[in-house]
């Protein structure tokens, strides 16, 4: 296991918790957070103990963003051959299980992205979210740009990354950005209660099921309808999609072996 000073880690049966832990800089993600993250959750991702992966922060801030200070001085040179925190990105966006972001606070810039990189937002009333790196001469550089307009529209996403602004809580649920809002008290139960949810599924089932809503986003939509059918079908070579259906029929709680 990585040894970890900007993140903590807890697990919650097989729910692990990932918490992003730089209280006093309201979370920047730095170059050494980005390289944990990157570590652990590739670690989570190869664990069989673990079903689903809560990414979070504190209830101040989710991340407010790239780490300003440390990244001001990068040269274009660095950028290009090294890909600064950016080549870190992909450890979120590639994790085959279930990520969900439980964000309180800020998420801005870099944290935004963080958050969009996950499966889906469960947010507190107190989040805000924004694109602000225009107010700071630079432009989304984690898929901000991409992953906004894809969940919000082109009109919207224009605006956060052309003004800066944040939206609040339910400005984004109102937009799509996040899935559901709950107060600061409870914001965090509710994304552990969703990832227990969805860890007593079957965990082929459930990577099929996320598989297949990701495609909706990458494929013209008659590919991605043939996919989903073919997809599904597939789930009927499972002893997992028999037990479910038998215990429907029988009016009990279903067995399931990931199988
Ligand atoms: N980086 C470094 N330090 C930060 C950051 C940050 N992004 N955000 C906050 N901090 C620090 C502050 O400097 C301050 O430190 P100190 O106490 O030592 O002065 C501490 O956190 C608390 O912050 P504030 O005093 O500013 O708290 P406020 O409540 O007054 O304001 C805000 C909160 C509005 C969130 C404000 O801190 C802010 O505007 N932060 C910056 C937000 C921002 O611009 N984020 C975008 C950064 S760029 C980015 O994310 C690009 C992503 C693509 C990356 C590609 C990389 C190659």
């Amino acid at each position: 296991m990585t040894e970890l000073h900007y993140l903590q880690v807890e697990r919650h049966d097989s729910v692990a918790l990932v918490r992003l832990n730089r209280p006093k800089v309201l979370n920047a993600l730095c170059m050494g957070l980005m390289q944990e993250l990157a570590a652990t959750m590739g670690e989570l991702d190869a664990d069989p103990g673990v079903a689903v992966i809560v990414l979070t922060g504190n209830d101040k801030a989710f991340a407010a963003g790239a780490d300003i200070t440390e990244m001001q001085d990068a040269s274009y040179a660095y950028m290009l051959e090294d890909g600064g925190l950016t080549r870190h990105c992909d450890s979120i966006s590639s994790c085959e299980k279930p990520v969900i972001a439980a964000v309180a606070g800020y998420a801005l810039g870099g944290g935004c992205e963080l958050a969009m990189m996950c499966d889906f937002i469960i947010a507190a009333d107190n989040a805000r979210f924004g694109q602000p790196e225009i107010t700071i001469g630079t432009i989304p550089g984690f898929g901000g740009s991409q992953r906004l307009t894809r969940l919000v529209g082109k009109s919207k996403a224009m605006d956060m990354c052309l003004t800066g602004r944040m939206m609040d809580a339910a400005e984004a649920e109102r937009s799509g950005l996040v899935s559901r809002v709950d107060t600061v008290e409870r914001y965090l139960q509710v994304a552990l209660e969703a990832a227990a949810a969805i860890a007593s599924f079957s965990r082929p089932v459930v990577s099929l099921a996320k598989q297949v809503v990701d495609l909706a986003l990458e494929t013209p939509l008659t590919q991605g309808i043939r996919s989903e059918r073919q997809m599904f079908k597939s789930t009927f070579a499972l002893e997992d999609q028999k037990e479910g259906m038998a215990a429907f029929v029988e009016k009990r709680p279903a067995a399931f072996s990931n199988r």
